[in-house]
């Protein structure tokens, strides 16, 4: 299989997918795409058909959208838990997925994953306050519930979704609970969490209008 990514710096979407494979343990090639530089887009468009990351590509079955995705890599390798093999919890994990992936706006557009920087107080706490509000409303329950020290115990679909998350309470200093703090830092110590960041830091491309520091983006 081959998973297109865009910058590990930047790229939430790409991470979460990437993570999934790493950490099932999923054959796959990764090639990056960057999303900055001149032409991005139109390389972007070049190497996928829809122009975007992550793209997965097995054989001809191309997919570019997250959900689809998992659910794919999901039914492609049943002997990796992807899902809870609770079906209720694979219910609950699966609401979780979709929360994060059609929610949580003022977190995405005000404090964009950028895991190579330190930018606490950056971020005006009022912008993001609901959001982080919501995080712990959705999240504690299942994180006071279980086992822990993912949201279903061992980790899973859903924590790949929050993952991006941890990394921006992390790069914003964003205050959280303890439960939901305990959480992040297991998403960060996990093999594969780690390895991605490891890569990120490496990086060196700035994608402008993700990266607060950069004076284009503080207009
Ligand atoms: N709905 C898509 C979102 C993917 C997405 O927005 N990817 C960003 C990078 S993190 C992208 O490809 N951006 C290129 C663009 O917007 O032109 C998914 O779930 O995978």
């Amino acid at each position: 299989m081959d998973l297109f990514i865009g910058n590990r710096n930047y790229s939430t979407w790409s991470l979460r997918i990437w993570v999934l494979m790493r950490h099932f343990d999923m054959p796959f090639t990764a090639h990056m795409l960057r999303l900055d530089g001149p032409d991005w887009k139109q390389k972007m468009c070049a190497a996928t058909p829809g122009g975007m990351v992550p793209t997965l590509a097995d054989g001809a079955i191309v997919l570019d959208e997250s959900i689809a995705i998992i659910e794919y890599l999901a039914e492609k390798f049943p002997d990796r838990p992807v899902w809870p093999t609770d079906r209720g919890q694979r219910a609950e994990a699966r609401m979780l997925a979709a929360r994060v992936h059609a929610g949580f706006y003022a977190l995405r557009e005000n404090a964009p994953m950028n895991l190579r920087a330190s930018l606490s107080g950056r971020v005006p706490h009022s912008l993001v306050q609901e959001d982080l509000e919501a995080l712990e409303r959705l999240l504690v329950p299942f994180l006071e519930k279980g086992a822990g020290p993912f949201l279903f115990g061992s980790f899973c679909a859903a924590d790949a979704m929050y993952a991006p998350m941890a990394a921006r309470v992390r790069t914003y200093g964003f205050e959280v609970s303890e439960p939901l703090a305990e959480y992040f830092s297991a998403i960060f110590a996990l093999p594969a969490f780690a390895e991605w960041h490891a890569d990120a830091l490496k990086e060196s491309w700035v994608v402008p209008r993700d990266d607060l520091d950069y004076p284009e983006s503080s207009a």
